[in-house]
């Protein structure tokens, strides 16, 4: 089958290049310059696998920037919040629907696999590809969400089990012959409870950080460690209380619940569980300011990936922290042995931690777990570490004299 796949991005390549192990692929993005990547072999997309994924494949994938006749259209176009509304912008997946309905035959299959808030297929997407003169049902119509976690996309999308919203049974067989990569078990609905169900997912995590994240700061208050508290009640059978932290980033977490809270009215808990994940980093930024003390002094952000062993910043807590820290007037500098651009440029550890007041700990990176706290000492003004997401043996670091707050340790 020929697969037209739109949006090359963090979910829309390694989609394309697993399809291609079985169909004859064409990958469509607007932006020249990352179909010339693409077709260069210069992936512009870093995950686990998908460099020799791509060797594997390359032979029935190709690259472009214009929509194609295809028996099959997989849209993956990004769905984020409009910066200066917070309001989901779709018109990546209108413009796509759009260049899909200049080229859609009868029997065709369209698939859309950005996440989208509810009634978006049906309302906006289907309605798109009717303008090209066929109706639903005489072209085919799923909603197929991805459920991979960044960091393990390719085995998660390969494993994980998928949900397929379909308008018809022909549409729902046409998606089970398209997905042949998918080695989880497959569970059919309609288009509607396939959005909700994506929505539901992502807003449960939001909604279980945000409890964690209170319980932290009651920790503090009471004079508990959260991190011990947390392991004992996970020992019961029902309950998994998920890790507190400076915030909740990246491009899925932080906006799907406001897809479900903008759509419908009863959404209290939803957007309480947002503010309290947003209000974590004021929170780290007041513990931060009590172990410096007033400016002039300097403050080392280790880490700004949106989470740890990623090289993704998309929605970091560690853009507002860093804002956050400046605006108090800290000399901040920054370290991420995953990320080379930000918007504070990153500097080899060394040269982060020289001369510094304190290290902040914002990312939980493997290798955050390795520092040497008596090595640090050495090379810092003033041996002071705050650790948001409890990474270190805060002992080995009270021992080498460091100052060590741990969010969520009130002892
Ligand atoms: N975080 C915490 N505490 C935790 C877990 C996560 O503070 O216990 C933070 C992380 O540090 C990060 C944010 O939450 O800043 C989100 O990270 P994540 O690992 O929870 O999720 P994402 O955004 O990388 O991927 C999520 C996944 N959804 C669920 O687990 C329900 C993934 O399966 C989805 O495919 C992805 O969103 C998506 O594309 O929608």
């Amino acid at each position: 089958m020929k697969v037209c796949v739109y949006g090359l991005g963090h979910i829309g390549l390694p989609t394309a290049l697993l399809f291609a192990q079985d169909h004859d692929v064409v990958g469509v993005d607007i932006d020249p310059d990352r179909v010339e990547r693409i077709r260069r072999g210069d992936l512009p997309v870093s995950e686990p696998g998908i460099d020799e994924l791509y060797a594997e494949v390359r032979e029935d994938f190709a690259v472009t920037t214009e929509a194609e006749p295809a028996d099959a259209h997989v849209l993956v176009t990004p769905t984020p919040l409009e910066a200066a509304t917070d309001v989901p912008d779709l018109r990546a997946v209108r413009s796509a629907a759009e260049s899909v309905a200049d080229v859609l035959r009868r029997d065709d299959l369209v698939v859309l696999e950005s996440t989208v808030p509810p009634g978006t297929g049906e309302g906006l997407v289907v309605p798109i590809l009717e303008s090209s003169g066929l109706d639903a049902g005489e072209f085919a119509y799923a909603h197929c969400p991805e459920r991979a976690i960044p960091g393990r996309t390719l085995v998660e999308m390969i494993d994980n089990h998928r949900v397929v919203g379909a308008i018809d049974d022909a549409s729902l067989d046409r998606a089970l012959e398209l997905y042949t990569f998918v080695e989880g078990e497959v569970h059919a609905t309609d288009v509607a409870s396939a959005e909700f169900v994506k929505l539901m997912e992502n807003t449960h995590r939001d909604v279980n950080i945000a409890l964690a994240n209170e319980f932290a700061r009651m920790a503090e208050e009471l004079g508990v460690d959260v991190h011990d508290a947390r392991e004992l009640a996970n020992e019961h059978p029902r309950v998994d209380v998920l890790r507190p932290g400076p915030g909740v980033g990246g491009h899925c977490i932080t906006v799907d619940p406001q897809f479900l809270a903008q759509r419908v009215g009863s959404d209290r808990l939803i957007s309480l569980a947002r503010d309290v994940n947003e209000s974590m980093v004021g929170h780290t930024i007041r513990s931060a300011t009590d172990l410096l003390g007033d400016p002039p002094a300097t403050l080392t952000v280790l880490g700004v990936a949106y989470k740890g062993d990623v090289a993704d910043t998309r929605r970091t807590p560690a853009l507002p922290f860093v804002r956050r820290a400046q605006n108090a007037g800290y000399d901040v500098r920054v370290h991420d042995p995953h990320v080379e651009e930000f918007e504070v440029d990153p500097e080899p550890l060394a040269d982060a931690v020289d001369g510094s007041d304190c290290l902040a700990i914002v990312t939980d990176h493997s290798e955050y777990e390795e520092l040497d706290p008596e090595a640090l000492a050495e090379r810092m003004a003033r041996s002071r570490l705050l650790d948001t997401r409890a990474v270190v043996d805060d002992e080995a670091w009270l021992d080498a004299g460091f100052a060590v707050r741990v969010l969520g340790d009130g002892t």
